[in-house]
């Protein structure tokens, strides 16, 4: 199978909740390599673009609250098959299902409920593509990014 990228994001109450390294072990563990990463506080806009297909929906003001409550840590990650493993890492949305349908996910680790879920992952290459140019602009797979910010 072909190397892919997957946008990863530890999400503001796993980045508060110190979740960040014990995530971080867990990817490595997984065989991903952590291509670029990145600690940044979005603002309103910013999540408003991240999340513009859920701009409508009834949970959306509460979401935008929660991601702008403190800084998120973005990640490139790459792998073979990157965008599926990713999701199957961090598990289902819900993280009361993921306590019991997936009990050793990132979810089912920190995550508390369907908003406060810890992490992000990538649905598709399409959203991989424009997540990572989102956070990171436009890179070639396998290029070396520098500048990258530590927690
Ligand atoms: O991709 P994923 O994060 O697993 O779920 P989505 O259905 O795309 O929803 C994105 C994001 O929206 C979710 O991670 C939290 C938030 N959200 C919410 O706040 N309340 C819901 N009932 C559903 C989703
Ligand atoms: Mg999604």
């Amino acid at each position: 199978a072909q190397v892919e990228r997957t946008l990863a994001m530890v999400k503001p109450d796993g980045v508060m909740g110190n979740y960040s390294e014990e995530i971080k072990k867990m990817i490595a563990a997984t065989g991903f390599v952590i291509a670029a990463e990145k600690v940044v506080q979005l603002d309103e806009a910013a999540v408003g673009i991240f999340y513009a297909e859920h701009s409508q929906r009834e949970f959306f003001p509460s979401l935008v609250k929660f991601m702008t409550s403190g800084p998120v840590l973005a990640m490139v990650l790459e792998k073979e098959n990157a965008v599926a493993q990713w999701r199957a890492l961090i598990g289902p949305t819900d993280a009361t299902k993921a306590r019991i349908s997936h009990p050793k996910s990132i979810r089912a680790m920190c995550g508390s409920d369907s908003q406060n879920n810890c992490v992000h992952g990538s649905d598709s290459h399409q959203s991989a593509a424009r997540e990572v140019a989102f956070f990171f602009g436009n890179h070639k797979s396998g290029e070396v990014m520098v500048g990258h910010d530590e927690l």
